[in-house]
């Protein structure tokens, strides 16, 4: 029994420390030296390249080392085994210190009094009672529920959409299509968290980021092709979203030519808001293989869009 690691362009070196430490039994082989694919019985993959998984008769499941699953649901062909997404809490704590951040940046306008500062300039602006500032997170997911908490607990008035109804104590919650609709309105500022797949591509279009009030901000730190962003770029420049703190790209690195990096108060962050520690990301996949081995079921599995 052997676990494949592929990390595509990162640096694979700490988590095949890690493993080694919370898998003392299990060989780690390091994508592409993998001496016998037949030995393969878990992958642990970021980006593989399309098509290897099914190159491992053997293998019992894949764990992809991040929460989002678009790379694998975008494979024509994936063996027959479970799917298990990342779940660190540490990721998630990051990614909720980030959406409470830029909320916190454009609630108190910090980017005014920045640049007020370059002019010494002293004067103060009134924004609403934090109590009625609506944050709004779409997506309530386990990351996003996490984030929409810490929105609450950090005072705001925490709110959050998805497809089917959630209840999350101390967030107002908002489902289906009017459920969006009632809550875009509604909204000082739009945490986008929800996953990238065929219902959620592009979702956020002239029409819906339309519904935003006029003045409100947006942070992404889901998937850039949730947004459409030619239509966010006309809402920013018409002045009827103020700004936005972006931090996933349709294509990443972001090219040098998008209009993002010229467009006022658009602030680019390299797809950092929650980034991902061997220190503590491998403890949960490697609990998931102890728990497969162990003939118990791992968590949480994805489901591929297509089969739902
Ligand atoms: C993830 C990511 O999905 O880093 O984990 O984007």
């Amino acid at each position: 029994m052997a676990i494949l690691l592929n990390y595509q362009g990162h640096d694979s070196t700490p988590w095949a420390e890690a493993f080694a430490d919370m898998l003392p039994t299990i060989p780690v082989h390091i994508y592409p030296h993998i001496p016998n694919p037949l030995d393969i019985q878990y992958a642990v993959v970021w980006h593989h390249p399309h098509g290897d998984l099914i190159n491992y008769p053997n293998l019992k499941a894949i764990l992809n080392m991040g929460a989002g699953t678009d790379h694998l649901d975008a494979e024509t062909e994936l063996p027959d085994v479970p799917i298990v997404r990342l779940l660190d809490p540490d990721v998630g704590n990051d990614m909720a210190q980030y959406a409470v951040y830029w909320a916190m940046h454009f609630h108190r306008r910090f980017e005014d009094y920045r640049r007020q500062a370059s002019r010494a300039e002293w004067l103060s602006h009134e924004v609403p009672r934090t109590a009625e500032y609506r944050v709004s997170v779409m997506g309530l997911g386990l990351i996003g529920t996490q984030i929409a908490r810490r929105l609450a607990l950090s005072g705001f008035k925490a709110q959050g959409w998805s497809r089917t109804e959630h209840r999350i104590d101390g967030v107002d919650t908002f489902h289906g299509s009017s459920g969006l609709q009632q809550m875009l309105s509604a909204t000082d500022v739009l945490v986008n968290c929800l996953p990238l797949n065929r219902q959620t591509r592009y979702l956020l279009n002239s029409e819906t980021l339309g519904q935003l009030p006029t003045g409100s901000f947006v942070i992404n730190v889901s998937r850039g092709a949730v947004i459409d962003d030619d239509a966010l770029i006309a809402l920013l420049n018409s002045g009827h979203i103020a700004g936005a703190a972006l931090d996933a790209f349709v294509e990443e690195p972001l090219p040098a030519d998008s209009a993002y990096w010229r467009t006022a108060n658009v602030f680019v962050t390299p797809h950092i808001s929650g980034s991902t520690y061997a220190k503590s990301a491998a403890r949960p996949i490697a609990d998931n293989i102890i728990r497969i081995e162990q003939g118990k079921q791992p968590f949480p599995i994805h489901i591929p869009p297509q089969t739902t």
